[in-house]
């Protein structure tokens, strides 16, 4: 997939975790779900070098190994993390790219400290890169490497891949430092978005800003005093999951009797709800919790049929709105299991934390409805990951269209989140609907899953990437 060159990942954190052992040394193991699954089959088969942040500041690590991967840590203080992270990044970009659900903040020095922590990541990579490598830069919080290290190594080839969705032009002009962001995008041969509309709006973005014409699937970066033109490929290549491994782990005999135990666990409700998303103001928990408690409220569903789980995963703990979220949340699910609820039974079941695969796989296969009602989300794999692991093809998946995943997976229950009649209709249909219902739709809900997964993605993304590597090599337009 890539032509022999070396595969280099860059994102913000390292695919790691630092873990404790029981004599008290500590080592590394890969973390559970994020990026490093989505391309786990693909390093496996490649190797590659990864670069990125450990995850603890003001601390040196040195390089490590962990199986096929060579690791290149950059260091981060306190200051790089409030500034860089905590602010531009999730504070500015977050919001911002997420159709501005919540108010971006523009602070100059958010800014500044943004550059130099993308410069620092730059240099790292052009330290560390072989000779012609394929340099794979990973999501919005490193949207000036790709322009940086061109100028650094002009042999390498350069692949960006946006996780999150691409602003329409109108929102992105909010940004002071809009050219700034697009030409060092435009530093990469190959821009990936998860939606078409996401790469239509940056190519239009990309005209208005920096006159860089939009030519079918790419935008072409004129010629310079020093520099002949260029073509960049900006397109969508929808990220997917490892469906077939889901699909093994749903099959194996203790992870179904697990999930025949959650549901005694929670006294064999009629219907068992589930919810599973970062705790973040983009998932719309806030809205789904308002419309199931209008439901309970209203008696269209008995909190005696019913248990609703949602497990919300902690995120970003230390940035205010995030913070705020959690607390309204948690005010919200007391409020509802304080009306509803009756001693030994609460009609939600709240769970601020991580848990492994299998646990996820277990809780998917109790689950008769899953709720992903995201006000925007780029993709979403928890929606991919809930029809892989159904292969009995029951269950129901109530989606948002405001989620990249509502793209392909068109049998799902689509609502609009905002709409919470159209949502409070949505779930007593899904907890109602016939079996054959759910055959038919989980069955083409599965069949689009396991049509593009994971490696389907990969390949179709390394393909283009390798295809511009090869006329780099030929062309003096490369
Ligand atoms: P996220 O916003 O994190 O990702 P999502 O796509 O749902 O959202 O991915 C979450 C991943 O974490 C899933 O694989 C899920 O299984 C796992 N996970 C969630 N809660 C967990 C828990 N409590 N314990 C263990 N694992 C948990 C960003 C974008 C998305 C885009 C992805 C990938 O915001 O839109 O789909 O990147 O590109």
């Amino acid at each position: 997939m890539t032509g022999g060159r070396e595969l280099v990942m860059v994102s913000n954190r390292l695919p790691v975790d630092r873990v404790v052992n029981e004599d008290g040394s500590t080592s590394w193991r890969t973390s559970p779900g994020g990026l490093v699954t989505a391309v786990e089959p693909i390093v496996e088969q490649l190797g590659c070098l990864w670069v990125g942040w450990a995850g603890s500041a003001d601390e040196r690590v040195d390089p490590f190994e962990i199986g096929s991967m060579r690791l290149a840590p950059v260091e981060l203080s306190e200051e790089d993390v409030e500034l860089y992270y905590e602010g531009f990044s999730n504070g500015t970009l977050w919001p911002l790219y997420h159709d501005v659900i919540a108010q971006p903040e523009y602070h100059r020095e958010w800014w500044d400290r943004y550059r130099q922590v993308n410069r620092r990541f730059a240099e790292r990579v052009a330290q560390e890169a072989a000779e012609d490598a394929i340099v794979w830069v990973h999501d919005y919080q490193l949207q000036l490497v790709p322009a940086l290290l061109r100028q650094l190594r002009p042999d390498l080839t350069i692949a960006f891949f946006l996780h999150i969705p691409f602003p329409p032009s109108r929102l992105f002009a909010q940004l002071p430092w809009r050219k700034r962001i697009v030409e060092g995008l435009l530093g990469a041969d190959v821009i990936g978005f998860q939606q078409v509309t996401d790469a239509v709006a940056f190519r239009m973005t990309a005209e208005r800003f920096t006159r860089a014409p939009a030519l079918g699937n790419t935008v072409v970066v004129p010629a310079t005093a020093d520099r002949p033109s260029r073509t960049v490929l900006a397109q969508e290549f929808p990220i997917s999951i490892d469906a077939a491994a889901f699909a093994a782990v749903a099959e194996r005999p203790e992870v179904r009797r697990r999930a025949q135990e959650i549901r005694e666990e929670l006294g064999n409700p009629k219907t068992l709800m589930l919810g599973i998303d970062r705790l973040d103001y983009t998932k719309g928990i806030r809205h789904r919790l308002k419309a199931y408690n209008e439901l309970l409220a209203d008696g269209e569903i008995d909190a005696a049929d019913i248990v609703f789980v949602q497990v919300a995963t902690p995120s970003r703990e230390r940035v205010e709105a995030y913070r705020q979220l959690r607390d309204e949340v948690e005010v919200t699910v007391g409020r509802i299991n304080g009306e509803h609820g009756a001693i030994g039974r609460a009609p939600l079941v709240y769970l601020h934390r991580g848990y492994q695969r299998d646990e996820m796989v277990a809780l998917y296969l109790a689950a008769d409805v899953l709720l992903v009602t995201p006000l925007r989300d780029g993709m979403n794999l928890v929606a991919k990951e809930y029809a892989a692991c159904r292969v009995d093809e029951q269950g129901v998946l109530v989606l948002s269209e405001f989620a990249g995943a509502a793209d392909e997976l068109r049998d799902a229950l689509l609502v609009n989140p905002h709409d919470i009649e159209g949502l409070k209709a949505a779930i007593v249909r899904a907890a109602h609907m016939p079996k054959e219902e759910q055959r038919r739709r989980m069955h083409s809900l599965r069949r689009a899953v396991h049509h593009n997964d994971v490696s389907h993605w990969a390949a179709g993304y390394l393909g283009a990437v390798q295809a511009a590597a090869e006329s780099r090599q030929v062309g003096p337009s490369g």
